[in-house]
């Protein structure tokens, strides 16, 4: 794979870069096209990455068929295709970590200790393998691109990180690869998340600021859809991740929840 991007460098091509973790999307898919418009060379990988997975988490049974990946990705003319074994990307004995402190404990960081370690590491693994020019990142993730692009400017890696708009089904959920793990009655309760946001714009629209008051709109929401395991709903600065009073131009309004046994995620910038 180095030799395969460092080829491709040297012919002076410009080379974009777009890190999943497979059981592609539209929103996935959404990444690469950006990187197929902004750059003339497309280099994906597919890896589920265990060190980002707590220990009583899905990656046993998180989706994987490769030959669909591939496939999709082969439509959208990616140039290289990334997807090593577990054994490849952690040696035995591997025992050296990225931590972006303070943001990565943090909102998803609380509720799964350990993740963004694994994400951080994976990822600046992965960068110094395909050496991109320009890397592409999911809003629906807020929390990780903005850690991954502290990482970026603090370990001085030279990647430009561009991040893409949240692509929805039609009824608003965000696009998951955690998706097909809900069944007719769950992906009715899995729309709370985005009604929930919906609400906060809608008040901040009409020129409500206090964040408390805010908050307090978005839980009532929630309660009306018992099922809902709500984890957390916060409304934050979108480079600290810190909590808000008032919001801004910019707030960022993160949320996480259980449906069944599903942890799923969303977040709106205001
Ligand atoms: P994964 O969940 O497969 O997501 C890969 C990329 O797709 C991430 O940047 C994510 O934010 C983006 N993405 C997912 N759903 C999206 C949607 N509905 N709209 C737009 N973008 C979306 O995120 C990871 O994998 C991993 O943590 C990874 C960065 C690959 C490291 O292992």
């Amino acid at each position: 794979m180095r030799n395969a991007c460092r080829e491709i460098r040297q012919s002076g091509k410009r080379l974009g870069f777009v890190p999943t973790m497979g059981a592609l999307h539209a929103g996935h898919l959404s990444l690469v096209q950006a990187a197929r418009s902004q750059c003339a060379a497309v280099a994906a990988s597919v890896f589920v990455n265990p060190t980002q997975f707590g220990p009583k988490e899905d990656l046993s049974k998180y989706p994987r068929d490769l030959d669909r990946d591939r496939g999709l990705l082969e439509k959208e003319n990616v140039d290289l295709l990334f997807a090593p074994a577990a054994e490849e990307m952690y040696p035995a004995g591997a025992v050296t970590w990225v931590t972006v402190e303070g943001l990565s404990e943090r909102l998803e960081g609380k509720s799964r200790p350990g993740h963004f370690r694994g994400v951080a590491t994976i990822v600046s693994k992965l960068f110094n393998i395909v050496e991109p020019d320009r890397a592409y990142f999911g809003q629906k993730d807020a929390q990780q691109a903005v850690i991954i692009r502290k990482m970026v400017r603090d370990l001085d890696l030279g990647v430009e990180v561009v991040v893409c708009p949240t692509v929805r089904e039609s009824d608003g959920l965000a696009l998951s690869s955690r998706n097909v793990y809900l069944n007719p009655e769950e992906r009715k309760q899995a729309l709370v998340l985005y009604r929930a946001l919906c609400r906060v714009q809608a008040l901040a629209d009409r020129g409500e600021r206090d964040a408390m008051k805010l908050r307090e709109a978005a839980l009532q929401v929630f309660a009306e859809e018992k099922p809902v395991r709500l984890d957390y709903f916060e409304i934050v600065n979108k480079d600290s991740l810190e909590p808000v009073k008032d919001i801004v131009r910019g707030a960022l309004v993160v949320t996480a929840a259980f449906v069944g046994k599903t942890r799923l995620i969303d977040n709106l910038v205001l």
